[in-house]
């Protein structure tokens, strides 16, 4: 059986500063009645509806900003929105500025509530990702100072259960961050409610005004799609104080389908009778959370706002060979086993390893000298490929991987043994003074490596 729910998201035209609440509140009620008309059960309304975008001036009066806020809701203004509501049975979402006194203190808020059928206020959500900048730009066209007259939103990102199903809101750029629609996916959301002010163009980056209809449907379908939920964004459009802002306000369905647009860029009502149940095939399958999310693998999300690129690296090796009168396997046999290491190169001084050649998967530790301090190295063989290849890698904290390659290559009735180090990712490359030193006791240790293993050879 679907659980439906009849949608109206009421696109606001422009809302100039002369504009009253009193004018605003009868165009929210000529939107209901449309509504009503319509069938809606529920109505979504856009972001700081009842006022005009005022974030983008510059105000330093305080009784000046606040005017624009509201102390109370409903209030005597907004109360015939609420009546009329109610009085037609239709809830709806409505965004507002919002101050409170708290613990002695004025708060303010880019806010929406969620008003139930009866009338009740059911839900709330305080826009958590506030765009824009706090200071004075006087350089810009216009200003977007919600980082100036707002808080950053306290509440998180909640959900209700209400209208029959569980429903989570959010504001304008918390759109654009998937992070606001996976916590209400991880809520089980059903419906998004969102109302936006997007000016067209964005001074800091004016290349990016052509797509500023393309980016506000991909991040909405995207939320949709990879949480299995209904999207209702809702414009305030058209052009407010100068300002054009984007209008194309849309309703869209779990599977990412827009199914109701608006047409034009002023008041404007669009209706879709929705599914809640549509999201459960995705939440099921492919977005089923439980069975395929590995949160182990996102604390980066949690732990770090910015991005921190990894450090530049550059990979380094070096090869050093010698001849040694003896088959390549016993040559093998003799630097496959890490307790010889020791004997032939100073800097090894310790190792921790059954006393035979290693074979891939084993694993053994060594103590190794640096010009620094000591240093304990836990290698793992990766490879042993019999009288031909052996390799084995550790990591480090100050040069990242060291991966240790030795090959051993059949000459007359000797051995061509090639020691090659590789540092696919140091810090820093090394200095020629570090590189003469490596090769000096490259030389040395391949020089006793042969003697080590003539002597072998003739069973000394
Ligand atoms: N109101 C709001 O959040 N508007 C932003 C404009 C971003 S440009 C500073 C938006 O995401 O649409």
């Amino acid at each position: 059986m679907p659980r439906y729910l009849t949608v109206g998201a009421a696109q606001m035209g422009p809302i100039q500063k002369s504009h009253s609440r009193r004018d605003v509140v009868e165009r929210l009620i000529a939107h209901m009645r449309e509504a009503r008309r319509m069938g809606c059960e529920l109505v979504v309304f856009p972001e700081l509806t009842l006022t005009t975008f005022f974030p983008r001036w510059w105000m330093t009066d305080q009784a000046e900003i606040d005017a624009y806020f509201e102390r109370e809701m409903p209030s005597n203004q907004t109360a015939p929105l609420f009546t009329e509501a109610k009085a037609m049975g239709i809830g709806f979402s409505l965004g507002y500025a919002e101050l409170i006194e708290q613990d002695g203190r004025i708060r303010r808020f880019n806010t929406s509530i969620l008003v139930e059928r009866d009338g009740r206020i059911v839900g709330k959500y305080r826009k958590v990702h506030l765009p824009g900048h706090a200071e004075h730009e006087p350089q810009r066209e216009f200003q977007h100072l919600e980082k100036r007259y707002f808080e950053v939103g306290d509440l998180g990102f909640p959900v209700s259960r209400a209208f029959g199903g569980i429903m989570g809101m959010c504001i304008c750029n918390d759109r654009r961050w998937p992070e606001t629609y996976r916590v209400m996916g991880l809520q089980g959301v059903e419906m998004v409610l969102l109302g936006y002010n997007t000016p067209i163009h964005n001074p800091p980056a004016p290349e990016q005004d052509e797509h500023a209809w393309f980016h506000n449907q991909l991040s909405m379908q995207a939320g949709a799609y990879q949480n299995g939920t209904w999207v209702v964004g809702v414009a305030k459009g058209g052009t407010e104080e100068g300002v054009p802002s984007v209008a194309d306000s849309m309703i869209i369905a779990p599977s990412g389908k827009v199914v109701a647009r608006a047409q034009g860029v002023g008041d404007e009502l669009i209706v879709h009778r929705c599914d809640l149940d549509a999201g459960k095939t995705y939440k099921t399958t492919i977005f089923n959370f439980a069975a395929h999310r590995r949160p182990e693998a996102y604390k980066l999300i949690v732990e770090r706002a910015g991005a921190l690129e990894p450090p530049e690296t550059v990979a380094f090796e070096r090869s050093h060979d010698i001849l040694i009168d003896a088959p390549p396997q016993a040559v093998m046999d003799y630097v496959s086993n890490p307790n010889s290491w020791p004997e032939w190169l100073a800097a090894s001084h310790r190792i921790d390893a059954a006393n035979r050649p290693l074979v891939t998967g084993e694993t053994f530790h060594e103590r190794w000298r640096t010009r620094t301090g000591e240093v304990q190295l836990d290698w793992r063989v990766t490879h042993a490929e019999q009288g031909k290849l052996w390799m084995a890698e550790t990591d480090t904290g100050f040069i990242g991987r060291i991966v240790a390659r030795y090959s051993f290559e059949p000459v007359g009735k000797g051995t061509r043994y090639t020691r090659t180090v590789i540092n696919p990712a140091r810090p820093k490359a090394p200095t020629e003074d570090m590189i003469r030193r490596m090769d000096e006791e490259a030389a040395i240790g391949l020089a006793n490596i042969k003697a080590n293993v003539e002597r072998r050879q003739r069973g000394e």
